[in-house]
C-alpha cells in the first residue's frame, strides 16, 4: 500500500513540474525567479517520491520502514517555499540577506535534527530530537509571522494578498508534520506506516503543488513582485 501511495506521490509532483514550467513559458515579466525556484521545489519532491517509491531511500530501522528520503527532499525543498516567501515579502533581498540566511539556517536545522530525531533507536533519543526540532520550527515560524508579515506591509497589494494566503497556508500545514510524526512510526505508532505514508503525502502536496499553483498563477501580483531587488 505505500508503494501505491509513494508512485502517486511521484506522478503528481511529475506532473506539477511539468506544469509549472508551462507557466514559466509565459510569465509575467521580472518574475521568471519564482517559476524556476518553484518548479525545482516540485522536481527535487519527484525525484525523492521516486526513491522512496523504490526502496532506494528506505531502510529498515529495527523491524520500521524509516523513509529518510523524505529528510533529503526537505532539506532542500523547505529553504526554498522559504525562499518564495522572502522573496514576495522583501523588495530588496540583498539588503535584508542576513534575515533570508537566519531563516534558512533555522530550517535546515530544523530538517537535520528531524532527521536524527527519525532514524533514532531509542526512545530518549527520538524525543531529544524531536523537541529540539519542533523548538527550531517554532522560533522558525514565529520569524516568519513577525518578521516577514511586517516586511510585506510595504509591498503592493496584490503582493501582499498572496504573501499573506501563501505564509498562513506555510505556518499552518508546517506545524503539521511534527503531528503526523508523533503519529506514525518513528513517534508512537499510532498510525500504521501506510497511514503515515498517505498523511505525508498529502501534506507535501498541499504545501508545495498548492503553494506553487497559488502562487505562479497569479499574474498580478507575480507583475507587482518585480525582480526581487
Ligand atoms: C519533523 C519531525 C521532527 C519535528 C519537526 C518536524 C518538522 C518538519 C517540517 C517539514 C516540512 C516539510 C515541508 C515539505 C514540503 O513541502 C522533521 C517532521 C518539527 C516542518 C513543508
Amino acid at each position: 500500500m505505500q508503494t501505491l501511495w509513494l508512485t502517486l506521490g511521484t506522478l503528481s509532483f511529475i506532473a506539477a513540474t511539468v506544469f509549472f514550467i508551462f507557466l514559466m513559458t509565459r510569465a509575467p515579466a521580472g518574475s521568471r525567479h519564482f517559476f524556476i525556484i518553484t518548479a525545482v521545489i516540485t522536481g527535487v519532491a519527484a525525484f525523492f517520491y521516486l526513491t522512496m517509491t523504490t526502496g532506494a531511500t528506505a531502510s529498515n530501522v529495527e523491524g520500521r520502514i524509516f523513509y529518510w528520503g523524505r529528510y533529503i527532499d526537505w532539506v532542500i525543498t523547505t529553504p526554498l517555499l522559504l525562499l518564495d516567501l522572502a522573496l514576495l515579502a522583501l523588495p530588496n533581498w540583498r539588503r535584508n540577506i542576513q534575515l533570508i540566511a537566519g531563516l534558512i539556517a533555522l530550517d535546515v536545522f530544523m530538517i537535520l535534527t528531524g532527521l536524527l530525531a527519525g532514524q533514532s533507536t531509542s526512545d530518549f533519543g527520538a524525543g531529544f530530537w524531536f523537541i529540539v526540532s519542533t523548538a527550531a520550527m517554532i522560533v522558525l515560524l514565529y520569524l516568519v509571522y513577525t518578521q516577514l508579515f511586517a516586511a510585506a506591509q510595504n509591498r503592493p497589494g496584490s503582493v501582499q494578498g498572496i504573501f499573506r494566503t501563501l505564509a498562513l497556508l506555510t505556518i499552518v500545514l508546517w506545524s503539521l508534520y511534527p503531528i503526523v510524526w508523533l503519529l506514525g512510526t518513528e513517534g508512537f505508532a499510532v498510525a500504521s506506516s501506510t497511514v503515515e505514508v498517505f498523511m505525508f503525502l498529502i501534506l507535501d502536496i498541499l504545501a508545495k503543488i498548492g503553494f506553487g499553483f497559488l502562487l505562479l498563477t497569479n499574474r498580478e501580483a507575480l507583475g507587482q513582485a518585480g525582480g526581487g531587488g
